[in-house]
């Protein structure tokens, strides 16, 4: 069992817990889950070589209760309690805990009222305004409850960039033992900020022992087509991945047919039409002679256009336009939002510092909250201060990487930033960010953001929109205005790499871009694993046309520190 299936399991017994009115507990198993779900460790691995009280202590929260049945979880692959208490609920109650903003509190008096135990019963006692009668919830929490149903019922369709792209990419590694020639192709290639399904291309001799093979991975739950050129199964995760395979002499053409976008498809092939030639997934053609198929590279070659890069392909002009050199993955020399234990994060400066060095950077900023985001255990003044002499404490002791003293700090209501002038001074990075009153008017939340941009101590405005992919819309404002604002006020903006934000997301970018911003891809990393997603925030530059030079922090650390002085 990994550990995201593990602390799933924890997370749910929390959820029910807490429908049961259970006080603590329900903590208790979250805190448990969290650390098992953010840990570099593997919980299985650290069980079986040193049993229940290793358990305990390389993963904090777990103690001997949680951890005799993490124990029992890992050797049976069940747990009798969980399967208990499952019983007690009906069996479509755990859907309700994924509508945005419902809680077990919330769903609890709405079972025990309304009898509403799944989704459509939910939907049902909305529309009939039956909600909005009971004690505690009121029309506006009614109305908050369709909205959350329809963010669900979208985000169920689509799975997460980031959520997805690891498991693809374990397949695609799987059949190259297999195969000639693997690549993951469709929206996924693309690297768009949701997928349909996983769509995997390769090239083989002998496609009946690539299929047999795909259908009896381990992942699998179920198979839902096979045969020689296409296949489809349901992976453990509720993803569908679809297989075909073709001859070597098309894996070109085939990749790039099913790379798509289909629009960018359709213009593509209309320009090989204007050049009296036919392009299918097949290859190009001039009459019934293939002039290319082996290679993509040699479709956009001979149709007059240099190689494009996946990201590209969305029909958003990228056939016509020059586009500049888009930035290379790997690109980013430090990262500049990350949290620790001090704040809401799980490992200490030293941990997130060596994590950030081993991945090859040159400089790091350690940016925990402030004292104003309570929730995320926001450091007062007094602990921001003697916290910014640990962070340069580190510094002189760990070579080889630059570490920067800083702070996501809130944007309060009227604009301020959360800490006084004399302390942010004090700080190589200022991140400001949104956190709090999400629902304010668009002019509020405009001239607040405005007011910060204004600040002179402010470097970066943090996750510019607040958008949560598919659990929460971003919040009103007027982006032009605010992208305006930040080029004036040489505030760069970021591009939050986290798999739930990417924020901005790509078009957002193009128009920040446009009005003359510049911008910093940041992981906001609550643990030495989170550093790892920098490149689903390159992956938005990508999409949106960025060189390396829009980005500052392709910049040495000495080049960088030069940027940030206005
Ligand atoms: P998704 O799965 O919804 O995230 O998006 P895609 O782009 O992966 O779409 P999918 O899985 O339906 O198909 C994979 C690729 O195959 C798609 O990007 C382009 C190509 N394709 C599929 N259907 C058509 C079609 O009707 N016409 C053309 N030109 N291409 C198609
Ligand atoms: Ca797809
Ligand atoms: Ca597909
Ligand atoms: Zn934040």
């Amino acid at each position: 069992m990994k550990n995201s299936e593990v602390a799933d399991v924890l997370y749910e017994i929390a959820d029910m817990l807490e429908m049961q009115g259970i006080q603590f507990k329900p903590n208790a198993y979250r805190k448990a889950a969290r650390s098992v779900e953010e840990s570099s460790e593997d919980v299985n691995a650290v069980y079986k070589a040193s049993g229940r009280a290793a358990l305990q202590k390389k993963f904090a929260g777990v103690g001997a209760s949680i951890s005799e049945k993490i124990g029992e979880l890992l050797t049976t692959g069940k747990l009798g309690y969980y399967e208990k208490l499952k019983k007690q609920f009906p069996k479509h109650i755990s859907e309700l805990m994924e509508v945005p903003g419902l809680g077990p509190k919330r769903i609890r008096l709405l079972h025990g009222r309304l009898k509403i135990s799944n989704l459509s019963q939910l939907e049902d006692a909305a529309k009939k305004h039956k909600i909005s009668a009971l004690a505690g919830f009121g029309k506006t929490s009614e109305e908050d409850i369709l909205k959350g149903i329809g963010i669900f019922r979208r985000g169920r369709e689509r799975m997460l960039l980031g959520y997805a792209l690891p498991q693809a990419l374990e397949i695609e590694a799987m059949l190259k033992g297999a195969a000639d020639n693997v690549s993951i192709a469709g929206s996924l290639r693309r690297r768009k900020e949701t997928i349909g399904d996983i769509d995997i291309l390769a090239a083989s001799s002998n496609p009946g022992k690539v299929m047999n093979y795909f259908v009896s991975m381990p992942d699998v739950s179920r198979v839902l087509a096979k045969g020689m050129t296409k296949s489809s199964v349901l992976l453990k995760s509720g993803l569908q991945v679809d297989l075909r395979v073709v001859d070597a002499s098309s894996f070109g053409a085939a990749l790039q047919y099913f790379t798509g976008s289909k629009e960018h498809n359709i213009a593509l092939r209309e320009i090989a039409a204007r050049k009296r030639l036919k392009l299918n997934e097949y290859g190009l053609f001039r009459g019934k002679k293939r002039i290319a198929g082996k290679t993509e590279a040699e479709i956009y070659r001979k149709l007059g256009i240099g190689y494009m890069e996946p990201e590209l392909r969305e029909n958003r002009g990228e056939l016509s336009l020059r586009i500049p050199k888009i930035i290379p993955y790997n690109s980013i020399l430090g990262d500049l939002h990350t949290h620790t234990r001090f704040s809401d994060g799980a490992d200490s400066v030293e941990d997130m510092v060596s994590a950030a060095k081993k991945l090859g950077y040159g400089y790091i900023a350690i940016t925990d909250h402030s004292k104003s985001t309570r929730i995320a255990h926001g450091l007062s003044e007094e602990k921001m201060l003697s916290h910014i002499n640990r962070i340069k404490a580190v510094g002189k002791k760990i070579k080889g990487i630059k570490v920067l003293a800083g702070s996501e700090v809130d944007i309060l209501p009227d604009g301020g930033l959360d800490y006084p002038d004399s302390l942010l001074k004090k700080m190589d990075v200022v991140i400001g960010s949104v956190h709090s009153r999400f629902k304010s008017s668009g002019e509020q939340m405009t001239s607040r953001i405005i007011t910060a941009l204004q600040n002179p101590h402010l470097d970066i405005l943090g996750h510019p929109t607040g958008r949560l992919i598919g659990r929460r819309e971003p919040y009103d404002a007027d982006l032009k205005k605010v992208f305006r604002a930040a080029a004036d006020n040489h505030v760069y903006l970021e591009i939050n790499s986290h798999p739930e934000r990417t924020d901005l997301n790509d078009i957002n970018v193009m128009a920040a871009k446009q009005q003359g911003c510049r911008f910093v891809i940041s992981t906001d990393a609550h643990s030495t694993a989170g550093l790892e997603y920098m490149q689903l925030g390159t992956a938005v530059a990508r999409r949106a046309w960025l060189a390396s030079k829009d980005v500052v922090n392709t910049a040495s650390a000495k080049q960088f520190l030069n940027l940030l002085k206005k």
